[in-house]
């Protein structure tokens, strides 16, 4: 990636505005371009959107600025961007095959056959502007847990290179979620490594092990050495008791971020932290918290879990009017689930509570229906089905095969499903 020109248009800018997704990638991009252009001595707005859209264009030509850097987004759009602007792209997606126009300068991994999220191009862009900016690596270490490829092409130098810098380890622990900010019991009834899932017997099993849960609150990371090792003794010997299949493959690794406050230190758990950020449209609040201040984060965290379980309690309350195949279950909410909450919804359907093996949700925003797929079947493609499904419904669909989502306009809601079900019996 030759980043020559990018840093050719920011020396003769003065007044940057960022454009960028509103994904974890996508805010840890923005993140790493804020600091490093602050630190060039540059006045940075910022833009967070959701897709590029005609209407965030007119938005974005309304801000006064002489350079627009847009990240973790762009690409698949370079003929919507405006023509009389200085514009960076700085993406990962995969770029629309147009003539690139004069005034745009984009550099997108995709063009070299590399894989590396949208947080770790701008990183090597900050990179370039100064080398102090290192410190950034953080971000890009999130970016790409947050796009699910920290383990994959050149995200995995980055991850080298912080672990080089101190800032990251990376320990093998229990494959459960929340390390530092759950209470292990919680973490351990909701994991899918432990046979008990029922609170009480979780707490009793660890009171079997003299594991104190009474005093300060205690999370997996806050164990000793020697509690860590019985523990996952015990959880083995549950598992063999219960005839468990591979009774040891209970382990995964946790990357501990080293410079960053501990409430942030699991990058996993940082990640689920910007995606609630997110899709709570919480902008302003996520910028502040990762510059230090955390006394929103409990709330916003608060206000998530809040808004899932409503959400998920009218799904589950709703569940027998849904529409349903062998297969298939349709949750078509309208607008009982928020459009940004509904992949979610859709996700802790396919992982507890539907033996269906493709969830299709369905949700409204404005005029047009958000639709998020997930499936547990591996002949299924959905990223392919979703694209050609909306495509002939005149919307745009696509991701990856076990999960998609797309757009297409209010009304044609019960035609998508008919024609879904005709692509996922083929
Ligand atoms: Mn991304």
């Amino acid at each position: 990636m030759d980043f020559r020109r990018a840093i050719e248009k920011v020396n003769k800018a003065s007044n940057i505005l960022v454009v960028s997704h509103f994904d974890c990638d996508g805010l840890c991009s923005a993140k790493i371009l804020i600091d490093s252009l602050k630190r060039a001595g540059k006045q940075v707005k910022v833009k967070i959107a959701k897709e590029i859209s005609l209407e965030l264009i007119s938005e974005i030509e309304k801000i006064n600025s002489d350079l627009i850097i847009f990240s973790d987004l762009g690409s698949g759009y370079l003929s919507l961007l405006p023509e009389n602007r200085e514009i960076i792209v700085l993406d990962h997606h995969t770029p629309e095959k147009v003539q690139i126009p004069q005034n745009i300068e984009q550099i997108n991994p995709v063009l070299e056959n590399k894989e590396l999220c949208g947080a770790g191009v701008c990183y090597l862009f900050s990179l370039e502007l100064d080398r102090k900016n290192q410190d950034l690596i953080d971000f890009a270490v999130v970016g790409a847990i947050g796009d699910n490829q920290i383990e994959i092409s050149e995200n995995k130098k980055i991850k080298e290179k912080a672990i080089q810098l101190k800032r990251l380890k990376i320990e093998k622990g229990l494959k459960i979620f929340g390390h530092v900010n759950r209470l292990l019991h919680e973490s351990l009834r909701n994991a899918n490594i432990f046979p008990l899932n029922n609170d009480s017997h979780v707490v009793q099993f660890l009171n079997e092990l003299k594991i104190d849960l009474k005093g300060k609150p205690k999370s997996y990371c806050d164990l000793t050495k020697e509690e860590k090792e019985k523990l996952t003794l015990e959880i083995i010997k549950e598992r063999i008791r219960e005839n468990i299949e591979n009774p040891a493959d209970i382990f995964s690794d946790i990357y501990i971020l080293l410079k960053q406050p501990k409430l942030l230190s699991d990058a996993l758990e940082f990640s689920t932290i910007l995606n609630a950020f997110g899709r709570l449209e919480k902008f302003d609040e996520v910028f502040e918290m990762l510059s230090g201040n955390l006394n929103t984060l409990e709330r916003v965290l608060a206000e998530y879990r809040r808004k899932i379980a409503t959400c998920l309690s009218w799904a589950t309350k709703n569940l027998k009017n849904f529409r349903k195949t062998e297969n298939i279950l349709f949750i078509d909410a309208k607008k009982n689930i928020d459009s940004n909450i509904i992949g979610t919804i859709a996700s802790i359907f396919i992982n507890g509570i539907t033996d269906k093996k493709i969830v299709v949700g369905l949700a409204e925003s404005d005029n047009e229906v958000k639709i998020s797929t997930r499936s547990k079947e591996q002949k299924i493609d959905l990223d392919l089905i979703l694209s050609e499904c909306c495509k002939k419904l005149g919307g745009i669909g696509g991701g990856h095969k076990e999960a998609a989502g797309g757009k297409i306009e209010k009304g044609k809601e019960k035609e998508f499903i008919n024609i879904f079900c005709e692509y996922v019996g083929e």
